[in-house]
């Protein structure tokens, strides 16, 4: 296969149209449409890009923001936050206007924004608004007349409330909606919104696509570098307000004094942007570092040395969010190595964070990697659900999306709505582990969509996994959701532009799941390209098709794990159970495909699986007249011969998914070329150039899955089906050995002289 260079002219003609207009629009700030096309793009600024307003809106705009009335200057100055919030308002408003809002104390012409919270500033309290119902972190936006003059007031309780509706203020104009009359409120539903980093302290992402670690361990306490106040920004404008910084396979050594200190030391700049850190340690660390005999949880000695270790961190950062843990999972240390149950080793880290206001995230992705693993998908329930009210009070536990691993669809986790007495949160993975890493389109908002809306059924219809972790479903008020970060050093923090959606998407849905992925990716293309419709709704109807297309070429029909080992890149249908190695980490576990049929059966006949969940939910997965089709490989195993609603054979169907995924990058690739005109020069050739990589992958997996399966299977392909133009040998032996600064590699790659299917 050569490699095609897709729209090579198209690319060259754009860049010649950027340079001219980028010349013309360095003279002349209201420029037309194309300024905000042209000018080259590193993507740096994310969705915070504040370009230019023109026309008759500029001039709207401009009267509706000509003055900005701050907070009063107390002795000690503005706080942090009121300060960033000045500063952003200050920022977006001069990118989008062309000038700076004058500055004054008091509201004096028609189109003042007034900022602030009743405690610092008169101007609000003379206003004598009713913020009652916004809570700690909620804000109201208003046109009010002040003082006999037209005015815009963002106020809250707080200033981290003030420095969201800041931010919402400059999405309005960023998204260009009439801000003539406002009457907003918002407050997030679920409380701590927090960004879960696999970062290393050796600078490598365990699944890490955007370059390495965005935190320098090596430069810290003393440098700070401007993007931690960026990234904080970033993180701010969407309501996530929490960070773990290090990986949950954690090393011993972010607990000694030398990293506590530059753990601080970030604490300090992302704290002006409401964002807390949290640790993520390892179980064992009272051996490893305390050179204890041990770390069972009910040693009284190991009680002492996480009490003093806690105390020490909250010396050096006051306002600690608390602990992540990842026990006994994959080989981690835990409280089962000392016949422990879960919620005893959580309760260790509960009690000594408790008297400092800390909480711990303990994750309930733990599954015994032995051979007597008959399902994994039941795992983390049967460990956890006899668990359920034995957990303190500050603790969550933390929940993937779906019983196995990030898969591009799971069904949902059946311990969502089996733990009324216990605090459960969502983890949701941003970076694309099993979604084509770096440089695959593959928008996440769908899939956060249908993990948040799935119904558990535990009190009915209705009971979603929304309202279990906004606490609405059980009365419960420590909330929590965390997303795995995909953020790196990289200029464009997230390897591609259209990744950097996955991020904003997980913050909108973090503080309203109730948003629609739909909505977020239009907000989101108008803030990071432009409010052109004629670029709007092709990039959105792309974007709302990616992931179901990856399903499609990836692990169609309710398929998962058929990715290559180690690395979890590229198709491994064929991975079976090796020496040494857990069956549940071969693809051939999961797929069970064989000369009769294939699928996992999760029924009454099988594992049981289904009995996990709510009745009337297990009816529907375990009954093939209503289980959803996505998900029926998932839940049976049927013959190949076994027929679909639409009248086509499970091999049939399985082999039109594959080539529908195909033939949906092949058109993308051709939408993206006819919007060359509405992108910069250096974001259209980053896209199209890792699209055309797409369009290779897909057909890669599609090949070698056809193969594969073809070969287990038997069956002739139906007329009109191409075959893989390479033989199943040939896939086998090709695998990518490392994924670039990723902690995680192949297994057994071998160094043979094969064609890359690329
Ligand atoms: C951090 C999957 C990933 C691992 C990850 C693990 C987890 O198995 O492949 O890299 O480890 O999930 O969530 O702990």
């Amino acid at each position: 296969m050569g490699i095609s260079m897709p729209n090579a002219n198209a690319g060259a003609g754009v860049r010649a149209a950027a340079s001219v207009a980028g010349a013309l629009c360095f003279i002349a700030v209201a420029c037309g449409a194309l300024a905000g096309a042209a000018r080259a793009d590193d993507g740096y600024r994310l969705w915070l890009r504040y370009t230019p307003v023109h026309g008759q809106r500029l001039t709207r705009y401009r009267d509706a923001a000509s003055e900005l009335v701050g907070p009063d200057i107390s002795p000690n100055g503005l706080s942090p936050t009121l300060r960033a919030a000045r500063s952003e308002l200050l920022r977006g408003l001069t990118g989008m206007l062309g000038r700076p809002p004058a500055a004054a104390d008091r509201v004096r012409r028609n189109g003042a924004i007034v900022f602030g919270t009743p405690t610092s500033s008169a101007v609000v309290r003379g206003l004598a608004l009713d913020l009652a119902d916004l809570g700690q972190q909620g804000y109201r936006i208003r046109t009010l007349t002040v003082g006999g003059h037209r005015a815009t007031v963002i106020a809250a309780n707080t200033d981290i409330g003030v420095l969201y509706g800041a931010f919402r203020f400059l999405r309005l104009l960023q998204t260009r909606a009439p801000i003539g009359h406002l009457d907003i409120s918002a407050r997030p539903k679920i409380r701590r919104r927090v960004l879960d980093h696999w970062d290393n302290l050796n600078g490598t992402v365990e699944r890490g696509y955007a370059g390495g670690s965005i935190w320098q361990w090596q430069s810290l306490p003393e440098h700070l570098s401007p993007r931690y106040t960026d990234y904080a920004r970033a993180c701010a404008s969407i309501g996530i307000n929490g960070a773990v910084l290090d990986n949950v396979n954690a090393s011993p050594f972010i607990l000694t004094p030398l990293y506590l200190g530059k753990v601080a030391a970030i604490a300090g700049a992302l704290r002006p942007y409401g964002i807390r850190v949290y640790l993520s340690v390892p179980f064992s660390a009272p051996v490893t570092l305390g050179k204890l005999a041990s770390a069972d949880p009910l040693d009284p000695r190991v009680r002492a040395w996480w009490r003093r270790k806690v105390a020490a961190i909250y010396r050096a950062i006051p306002d600690f969010g608390g602990f992540l843990m990842k026990a006994n999972s994959e080989g981690q240390p835990g409280p089962e190595d000392y016949g422990r149950t879960q919620a005893q080793g959580a309760d260790l880290l509960a009690r000594a964070l408790a008297p400092h206001g800390g909480i711990v995230m303990w994750r309930a992705f733990v599954y015994s990697t032995g051979p007597h693993a008959e399902d994994r998908a039941k795992q983390a329930y049967d460990t956890f659900h006899p668990l359920d009210g034995k957990f303190a009070a500050n603790v969550l536990v933390q929940v993937k999306n779906g019983p196995i691993d990030f898969q591009p669809r799971e069904p949902v986790h059946p311990l969502f709505g089996a733990m009324p007495h216990t605090h459960l949160m969502l983890e949701l993975e941003v970076t694309k582990e099993y979604l084509g890493q770096r440089t695959s389109f593959v928008y996440l908002g769908p899939l956060f969509e249908e993990a948040l809306r799935a119904d558990t059924w535990a009190r009915g219809r209705g009971s979603t996994v929304a309202r279990v972790i906004d606490g609405s479903l059980y009365g419960q008020h420590l909330t929590a959701i965390a997303g795995v970060a995909n953020v790196g050093s990289d200029r464009d923090w997230c390897g591609s532009i259209f990744n950097q959606a996955n991020w904003y998407a997980f913050g909108r849905l973090a503080w309203n799941p109730d948003l629609t992925a739909r909505r977020i990716a239009q907000e989101w293309v108008r803030m990071t390209f432009g409010n052109d419709p004629r670029f709007v709704a092709p990039v959105v109807r792309l974007m709302m098709g990616s992931r179901e297309a990856a399903v499609d070429y990836m692990t169609p029909l309710g398929l998962a794990s058929q990715m290559a080992a180690g690395t979890h890149f590229g198709p491994g249908p064929w991975v079976a159970p090796a020496a040494g190695m857990p069956a549940d980490w071969s693809s051939t576990y999961y797929s069970r495909a064989d000369a009769h049929g294939i699928g996992f059966d999760r029924t009454a006949s099988g594992s049981d699986a289904i009995a996990q969940y709510p009745p009337p939910l297990a009816a529907r997965f375990g009954n093939l007249a209503t289980c959803p089709q996505d998900l029926l490989l998932w839940f049976h195993h049927l013959p190949w011969s076994y027929r679909l609603r639409s009248g086509r054979t499970l091999w049939e169907s399985l082999l039109r998914h594959y080539d529908r995924g195909v033939e949906w990058v092949r058109q993308a690739r051709v939408t993206w070329k006819s919007l060359a005109p509405y992108v910069d020069a250096q974001r259209y050739r980053l896209t199209a150039d890792y699209l055309a990589i797409q369009e290779k992958d897909a057909q890669w997996w599609r090949d070698a899955s056809i193969a594969y399966f073809g070969s287990v299977s038997h069956r002739a392909l139906p007329a009109g089906v191409k075959p893989p133009p390479d033989t199943l040998a040939h896939y086998e032996a090709f695998c990518v050995p490392y994924v670039e600064n990723s902690s995680v590699s192949a297994p057994g790659c071998p160094p043979a002289d094969v064609r890359v299917p690329r």
